[in-house]
């Protein structure tokens, strides 16, 4: 096993908590509930601790192998529902080709292969014996797709051809894993289209990334750029590649939402799809792929998260509105359980994703910290006084703001709050990460930024051997400087502006940083 901050499963709960807040204290004596590291003070450990005790992922004994509890999957199903939708507005048809890659047909993608090979996982025995050859499990599935895609298009009535899977994939990576961000198995969607030409190959690029964008902003709350990457960075097998970028605060680094990529006709050459067009002329298709991962998961913990616990938006979460009885001593018990029965049954007719916590072994203190730690956007408490005033206390999990709420204007109070939240989280998180992003001009304001885990805005001569350059200048214990991607949203750049890091002639603002 790798050694690394999010590698090891968080030991037992160490006790920090603050003498300020003695009834959290109690709380968490009393129940073992509650974090042990602080976001902004140890952000790994916290990371590592967040997904585990929110119930999203269960280490496994598989170094970089993580497993996926249903708190992670509704998340990845109801992004799934959408973008599935969206694809299918666009005439894109789902498939599902095999998990296993003959040596051969890996190997005809030999020259960007290359760099990959190292991660590519192997299947040599079958129980005791050898395998004569040995089977490649895919780490992506243009290799697996094209050669029946040379198959399959023979004319331009067989164009467009537009598929995705739904899959796993394996890359055997060896830098420190961390759940969501970097496993060795992961799920995502693949895309891979053909066209006849290069303008309809360029439409849908921008298409998907937009789409990509929606799955980010709309659904995750999370702010990202859209924008093209530099020679070095794109998909060494392609055109050109553009992407989302989001940015984590506490780190200081980009990371790359998900990919959009137009791969001209390099696979096609490769792989030999060619058809005929109307007048009997032979050509090379024009390809695209793209796809986006359970990374989408991790950035949204990192992003939302707090000392809490997990934060989630409305739009994603498992459970939008949990409802916790609140009974006293005296109290009509009964009556205020049957409250939180009708709360769950008018608020999930009315299309709310609602459940009551009715568990009589639990004190409503541990109910709390526990759908807290879960980031469930609204608790409603029902105690005697609420049960009285026929009215519930509803608890955001976002900012902690409290309001009392009449029964009888509840299911249109909780859709207003709901999409309050939605909207708010994402706001906060565009106003944190907006004031990490620096313009810079010169090589002297580019490492002042870069120590102070800026996301950078610099004006760049775009030459790969500059690039190359600033890397090898910026490496370091927390990893080099790279281009994160020329965003498509420019800032005016004036005649006469220089390369931050080469003197020549800009010619683009492009965001640079340390990155995942
Ligand atoms: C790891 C091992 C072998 C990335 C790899 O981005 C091959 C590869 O080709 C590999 N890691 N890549 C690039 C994947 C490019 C492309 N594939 C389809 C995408 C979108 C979906």
């Amino acid at each position: 096993m790798e050694k690394g901050v999010a590698e090891s499963a968080p030991s037992s709960k160490k006790s920090n908590a603050n003498s300020k807040n003695a009834k959290k204290k109690e709380v968490k004596k009393e129940t073992g509930l509650g974090l042990s590291n602080k976001k902004d003070e140890n952000f790994g450990e916290w990371y590592s601790e967040v997904v585990v005790s929110g119930e999203m992922i269960e280490y496994y004994d598989i170094s970089g192998c993580y497993i996926l509890r249903p708190w992670t999957m509704s998340i990845w199903e109801t992004m799934q529902a959408f973008f599935d939708a969206e694809i299918k507005k666009m005439k894109i048809k789902n498939c599902y080709f095999p998990l296993f890659v003959s040596p051969g047909v890996l190997q005809r993608e030999k020259d960007h292969i290359e760099g990959f090979a190292p991660e590519v996982a192997w299947v040599t025995k079958s129980g005791d014996t050898d395998l004569d050859v040995h089977i490649a499990i895919r780490p992506t599935s243009e290799t697996v797709m094209y050669p029946y895609y040379s198959k399959w298009i023979r004319g331009h009535r067989d164009l467009p051809l537009k598929l995705n899977q739904w899959c796993n994939v394996v890359r055997w990576e060896f830098s420190h894993p961390t759940p969501f961000i970097r496993s060795r198995e992961f799920l995502w969607q693949e895309g891979h289209t053909a066209f006849a030409t290069k303008e309809e190959a360029d439409e849908e690029v921008l298409q998907i990334l937009e789409l990509y964008r929606r799955i980010y902003e709309e659904f995750l709350a999370i702010p990202v750029v859209k924008g093209k990457k530099s020679e070095l960075e794109k998909f060494a097998g392609g055109l050109y590649t553009t992407s989302v970028e989001a940015f984590i605060p506490n780190t200081g680094r980009g990371i790359q939402g998900a990919t959009s990529h137009c791969l001209g006709q390099n696979f096609a050459k490769m792989f030999e799809i060619n058809f005929e067009n109307e007048k009997g002329e032979k050509g090379m298709v024009w390809q695209n792929s793209w796809a986006y991962s359970t990374r989408t998961i991790g950035v949204m913990v990192m992003v939302h998260g707090d000392d809490k616990g997990l934060v989630m938006p409305p739009k994603v979460s498992s459970i939008q509105v949990i409802v916790i009885p609140v009974p006293f001593k005296d109290a009509d018990t009964k009556g205020i359980f049957d409250a939180c029965s009708e709360t769950v049954k008018t608020l999930s007719e009315a299309g709310f994703r609602v459940e009551d916590d009715l568990r009589e072994n639990y004190s409503p203190g541990w109910k709390y910290s526990h759908w807290e730690m879960k980031g469930v956007p609204l608790r409603i408490e029902i105690g005697p006084k609420d049960l009285a005033n026929k009215q519930v206390r509803v608890v955001r999990r976002d900012n902690s703001a409290k309001v009392d709420i009449p029964v009888s204007n509840l299911v249109e109070q909780v859709k207003e709050i709901l999409s309050k939240i939605q909207d708010s989280l994402f706001e906060a998180a565009k106003e944190k990460r907006d004031k990490c992003i620096e313009k810079v001009k010169t090589w002297d304001e580019f490492m002042t930024a870069l120590s102070d885990k800026k996301m950078i805005l610099a004006p760049w001569c775009d030459e790969e051997e500059v690039e190359k350059d600033v890397k090898a200048r910026t490496k370091g214990e927390a990893g080099a400087a790279k281009t994160l991607c020329t965003p498509f949203d420019q800032p005016e750049l004036p005649e006469g502006t220089l390369c931050f890091a080469s003197g020549k002639p800009a010619k683009k603002w492009t965001y640079w940083g340390r990155s995942y």
